[in-house]
């Protein structure tokens, strides 16, 4: 079968929630998801991993036991998008035809992106990035055999999936030489290439203070441009300062690669300037294809990307897309930029981050969540992923608004 009335390409977290969601509307054989992928990866439980707090294994499942019942796995890669014929053209020459279509395929995380940074990994055991599953088990032991010297974080040039994520493997670590009674003897060092810690003021402060308190070194507008491992050398570029170099030395280094979209969807018609799927930050229906709807990291949504964010944009896009495919409107329903991002500062506490496109906070809970709290850790823990694996994948879990709605209109009587 080449013929779907809806095709899903990409089966990460949006691309399953989205075939779920469809294929209990439209019934079975209607809905195909295009991935060559073997595995699905949770990718939230790759800094609790880098921190040593459970299992990088647990974090991945074969994806021949995601695809919902009822969706045709096609396990190849979308080659070329033809939107206006509705075809993509496979790896393997094969063409899918559909008459709707959503684009799930995230974004491409580009450890060819730093210079030297391949080479680092494979050859320094103290160079680290907890950003694919092959990497993510040496950060742990690198952070227990560091003993000394500069322990520098990275953030790259946005856009960058889960922007909280670089530092919360850095409060971990922090954490860890404490306990090991080695603080004394490092400086831990955050360079980021953004001019502030969090682009959120409210948790911006909350997180200052902890870079405070824990005596860490906030290095901004710093990009990293180079590894020298030989040396132990990382090279920054100074942001407001073009031209100017810092080198620094490092006895730990903890890289987040720069981020891009996949090489097929840019060079597809279906992207803007920056190569990432063109549409309506309201109701996530394409900009010029009305029949092609997005979701994800490779959107040009202008909010976080997180899975958080997903949760919400799938029930707006549900909706929509399902007017759509019977007559009505479909601009009912508008996503409000809705991210989250549970900011873990310890093994035990974590801030959790809500926001929508304004930067406004949009929190569930009606206490402070600009405080560092352990139910906020719990939450990203140990809720967050049986939350992901039992509802969030099946199309079962829309986001935490209904619940801020109810806990708004229960404690405060107003919604
Ligand atoms: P992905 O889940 O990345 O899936 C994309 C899929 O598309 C892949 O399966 C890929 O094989 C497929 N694909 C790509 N190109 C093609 C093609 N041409 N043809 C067919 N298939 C293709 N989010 C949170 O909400 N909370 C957190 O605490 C959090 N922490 C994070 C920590 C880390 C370290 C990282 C890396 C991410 C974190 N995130 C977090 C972000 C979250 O994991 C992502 O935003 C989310 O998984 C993106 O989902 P997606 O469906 O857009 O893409
Ligand atoms: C969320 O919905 C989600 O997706 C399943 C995450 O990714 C794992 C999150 O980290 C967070 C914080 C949310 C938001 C959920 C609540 C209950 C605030």
């Amino acid at each position: 079968k080449n013929n779907y009335k809806l095709v899903v390409v990409g089966g990460g977290s949006g691309g399953l929630a989205i075939s779920s969601r469809f294929s209990r509307k439209l019934g079975k054989n209607n809905v195909a998801l295009i991935d060559p992928s073997e595995w699905h990866l949770y990718q939230p439980g790759w800094t609790l991993a880098a921190g040593g707090l459970k299992k990088p294994d647990s974090f991945r499942r074969p994806q021949s036991k995601m695809i919902p019942s009822g969706v045709d796995w096609i396990k190849q890669k979308a080659s070329i998008f033809h939107p206006e014929s509705n075809t993509i053209i496979l790896d393997n020459g094969e063409k899918v035809k559909y008459d709707y279509l959503v684009m799930a395929t995230g974004i491409k995380i580009d450890f060819d992106g730093i210079k030297g940074l391949k080479d680092a990994l494979v050859n320094d055991e103290q160079v680290v990035s907890m950003y694919s599953h092959e990497t993510v088990k040496d950060v742990f032991p690198a952070i227990q055999k560091f003993k000394g010297g500069n322990a520098i974080f990275t953030f790259p040039r946005v856009p960058v999936k889960c922007p909280g994520a670089p530092q919360k493997v850095m409060y971990l670590a922090e954490e860890h030489f404490r306990k090991s009674g080695i603080r004394d003897q490092a400086q831990v060092i955050y360079c980021t290439t953004l001019p502030v810690i969090f682009g959120v003021k409210k948790y911006a402060d909350a997180l200052m203070q902890v870079v405070k308190e824990r005596d860490i070194k906030l290095n901004t507008l710093h990009h990293l441009i180079e590894i020298d491992y030989k040396n132990k050398i990382a090279i920054f570029e100074k942001l407001d300062q073009p031209g100017t170099i810092v080198k620094l030395n490092y006895s730990l280094l903890h890289v987040c690669p720069p981020m891009k979209p996949f090489e097929e969807v840019k060079n597809s018609p279906l992207v803007d300037q920056a190569g990432f799927v063109d549409l309506d930050k309201y109701t996530l229906q394409h900009k010029k294809y009305s029949n092609v709807f997005g979701i994800g990291d490779c959107t040009n949504l202008p909010t976080s990307k997180t899975a958080a964010a997903i949760a919400a944009e799938s029930s707006v896009l549900t909706t929509n897309l399902n007017n759509l495919m019977n007559g009505k409107d479909p601009s009912v329903a508008k996503y409000d930029g809705y991210s989250s991002c549970p900011l873990i500062t310890s093994n035990r506490k974590a801030i959790l981050a809500e926001f929508d496109y304004d930067g406004k906070p949009l929190e569930t809970f009606p206490i402070c969540q600009g405080k560092q709290r352990r139910s906020m850790f719990h939450l990203k823990s140990d809720l967050m992923p049986l939350l992901y694996w039992n509802l969030f994948v099946k199309g079962y879990w829309g986001g935490p608004g209904p619940y801020r709605k109810m806990f708004k209109m229960f404690f405060f009587g107003k919604d």
